[in-house]
């Protein structure tokens, strides 16, 4: 039974994963108890549902007082640039995929909150980590700026659990699939918008070549993952860095075969532009007994099942 004196705050709670994840907290532990925070403006679907703030996690001393004036309990940290905007400024991507992560592990030290979520990503894995089923423990280097953002981080959550027993617990995301909120700004976006240009125009341009298999993963698989990991029993949580996880694995060309079988007249070319070089250096699958073993993960949506559930859903919105 969820313990209804959480307080639980969302950073970043406007974004593709944030939006939903709010939603179910929502669900779990009541409107209240539940508050949302972002850069930008409420996202509509938030709007109504319970309190939104906001906030720029970069201001430690904003977010410290935003914790003590809601007796927060829990912090799930969502705000950060994905591997496509990253490399855009590369810089600037470090300090917010950093620096919102250190004020948040800091504040947990300081004020002894209960537990904090934050993700990592199949990006933390570059060229010299094997492909297919991408162990948990495995080289680990990444050439991109959001890799190495990712891996930093999840030496900092192994640290401030080691050091200061800072309850935070991660996943290793695979590339996420929802129509409810968009992608911001990653090198897996093209397997979210294929779906809405399917629906709207029967037509696509990947900007990765056709058989690039990256591993994905289903909006409902993820949120379900997150909320299972956060409320596992400390004693199951055995990786304290991040959880691999995954649910399937499919190329542009994988995926518009599957489209077509309920688009018949569904076409799709190619045209790829700099993110070929980024999902090239990502694995095409991942190993996640770890996640199995420990706390029981499972997916429940391949490939069939989720394009179906998609395009069912994205059809409405028309
Ligand atoms: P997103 O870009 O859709 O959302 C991020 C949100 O953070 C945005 O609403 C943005 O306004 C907000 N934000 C940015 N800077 C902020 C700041 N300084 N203060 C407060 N809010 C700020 O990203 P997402 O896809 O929802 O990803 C959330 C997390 O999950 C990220 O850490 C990302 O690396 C990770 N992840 C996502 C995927 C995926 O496929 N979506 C896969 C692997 C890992
Ligand atoms: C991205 O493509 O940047 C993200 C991710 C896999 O971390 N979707």
């Amino acid at each position: 039974m969820p313990n209804r004196d959480e307080k639980i705050l969302v950073v970043g709670a406007c974004g593709q994963i944030g939006v939903e994840l709010t939603l179910q907290l929502r669900k779990i532990y009541g409107e209240g108890t539940v508050i949302a925070s972002d850069l930008r403006e409420e996202h509509q679907l938030l709007k109504g549902t319970g309190p939104y703030v906001s906030l720029d996690i970069l201001n430690k001393e904003t977010f410290h007082v935003l914790v003590l004036r809601y007796n927060i309990t829990q912090v799930y940290l969502l705000a950060a640039l994905l591997s496509a905007t990253a490399e855009k400024n590369p810089l600037l991507a470090w300090n917010i995929n950093m620096q919102s992560l250190l004020n948040v592990l800091d504040v947990a030290k300081e004020e002894n909150l209960k537990k904090v979520y934050w993700p990592s990503s199949i990006a933390v894995f570059g060229p010299s980590s094997p492909k297919e089923n991408t162990p948990q423990h495995t080289v680990i280097e990444p050439s991109t700026i959001y890799g190495i953002t990712k891996f930093a981080g999840e030496r900092w959550c192994e640290y401030y659990f080691n050091r200061y027993k800072v309850d935070v617990r991660s996943l290793r995301y695979p590339g996420l699939i929802s129509y409810k909120s968009q992608p911001g700004g990653g090198t897996t976006d093209y397997a979210v918008e294929i779906f809405h240009d399917a629906v709207r125009h029967n037509h696509y341009t990947s900007f990765l070549n056709a058989g690039t298999f990256l591993p994905m993963m289903y909006m409902p698989d993820a949120i379900r993952a997150t909320v299972e990991l956060m409320q596992a029993d400390a004693s199951k949580i055995k990786v304290r860095s991040s959880y691999n996880i995954g649910a399937m694995s499919f190329s542009p060309a994988g995926i518009a075969d599957e489209i077509k079988k309920h688009l018949p007249e569904f076409v799709i070319d190619y045209k790829k532009d700099n993110r070929q070089q980024i999902a090239d250096s990502w694995p095409r699958s991942i190993d996640d007994s770890e996640a199995k073993n420990d706390w029981g993960w499972q997916p429940e949506y391949d490939l069939a099942r989720m394009t179906a559930d998609m395009l069912q859903n994205l059809k409405k919105g028309i």
